[in-house]
């Protein structure tokens, strides 16, 4: 590891991450919600992390969506109107301006937050191995297959907006009629999801987002739930661009705390294809599946500073 994890950015390894990047034609990036992190929307597992009042299995699964439908899309209603009221920052801006300018620069994001696209970073050197928020598809995937289609209709249904701090969210209303009745209502925001005990009974499937095309099935966000295989069209992209030479000259890893797998997988495969591994984190224990290793660096700081340094 090349920076100590509490000293100020060291200008030498600055310059010798320059130096690399640079004689480097061939660089991958792993984003985190930690790239996100300054852009306001709140990471994983970090303090106040979404997950951290909800396991992340008790609402990112199928199970739990066949369980509690309500539930589950009342927190991707919630990120999805949180992730619209963010805006990309400059780390997000440096990544798409290196997409120009290396053409074999890919990026692999595990970020479900669209803001790298709403950063104009060029799609064809942009993998979502999780997923979007901002698209939805019908749950039937035998007889219907509708989408995924894009969707930023907030909220998505009057159902899932969230009444106003001012107003009682445990309040026995019928979420329906005070969705359609009480003009106070507005879009999911601020509130902690944690905090909201929906009158579930009130959220019945007809409530929720629904497929146009069958009319009868669920319409679901179109992000991978743990349990399911991220797309193949993805793994094969991202397969491909590990295995073709020339080897790999580096792998950045953005904010991000490596443990959720495939993805933290990418970058032993990227060490093991001749990657050196660029890390950039606020905590030096997120460190690389495996640990670091010699001739890495380490960065520590926030994202949205220390990426446009860097890439400059
Ligand atoms: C699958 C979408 C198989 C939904 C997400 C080994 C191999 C394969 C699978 C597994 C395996 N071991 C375990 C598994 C199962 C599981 C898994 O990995 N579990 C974990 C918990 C151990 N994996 C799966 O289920 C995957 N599927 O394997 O399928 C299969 C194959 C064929 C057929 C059927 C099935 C699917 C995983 C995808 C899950 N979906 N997202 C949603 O978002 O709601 S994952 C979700 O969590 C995110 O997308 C992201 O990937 C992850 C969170 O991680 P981070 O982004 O890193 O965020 P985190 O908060 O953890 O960390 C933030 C970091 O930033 C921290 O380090 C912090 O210090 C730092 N930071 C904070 N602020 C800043 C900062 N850094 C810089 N600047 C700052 N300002």
């Amino acid at each position: 590891m090349a920076t100590s994890p509490s000293a100020p950015i060291d200008l030498a390894q600055l310059h010798s991450f320059h130096v690399a990047l640079a004689q480097s034609t061939r660089v991958l990036s792993l984003l985190g919600a930690g790239l996100s992190a300054s852009s306001g929307l709140p990471t994983f597992r970090g303090a106040g992390g979404l997950w951290r009042t909800h396991d992340a299995t008790s609402l990112a699964t199928p199970e739990a969506f066949e369980a509690n439908p309500g539930l589950v899309w009342q927190f991707y209603s919630y990120r999805r109107h949180m992730a619209l009221q963010a805006q990309p920052n400059a780390a997000h801006y440096a990544l798409a301006e290196l997409a120009r300018r290396m053409p074999g620069f890919l990026t692999l994001s595990q970020n479900v937050d669209g803001l790298s696209q709403r950063a104009n970073h060029p799609p064809a050197q942009l993998q979502l191995l999780h997923g979007t928020l901002f698209a939805v598809r019908c749950m039937d995937r035998e007889l219907c297959r509708y989408g995924p289609e894009p969707n930023f209709v907030d909220p998505i249904v009057p159902a899932l907006a969230i009444p106003t701090s001012g107003a009682d969210p445990t309040a026995n209303t019928t979420r329906h009629s005070a969705a359609t009745t009480d003009h106070n209502h507005q879009p999911a925001q601020d509130l902690d999801i944690s905090n909201i005990s929906v009158p579930l009974d009130s959220l019945s499937p007809s409530d929720l987002p629904t497929c146009p095309k069958c009319t009868h099935a669920l319409l679901r966000p179109n992000v991978v739930w743990f349990g399911e295989s991220l797309p193949w069209t993805v793994l094969e992209t991202v397969d491909t661009y590990i295995a073709q030479p020339p080897p790999i000259d580096l792998i950045l890893v953005l904010g991000t705390s490596a443990k959720v797998f495939p993805a933290a997988g990418y970058i032993a495969e990227a060490r093991a294809k001749g990657a050196r591994v660029c890390v950039v984190n606020t905590d030096v224990n997120d460190a690389p599946p495996g640990g670091w290793q010699e001739g890495d660096w380490f960065f520590r700081g926030d994202a949205a500073v220390l990426v446009p340094m860097l890439l400059e």
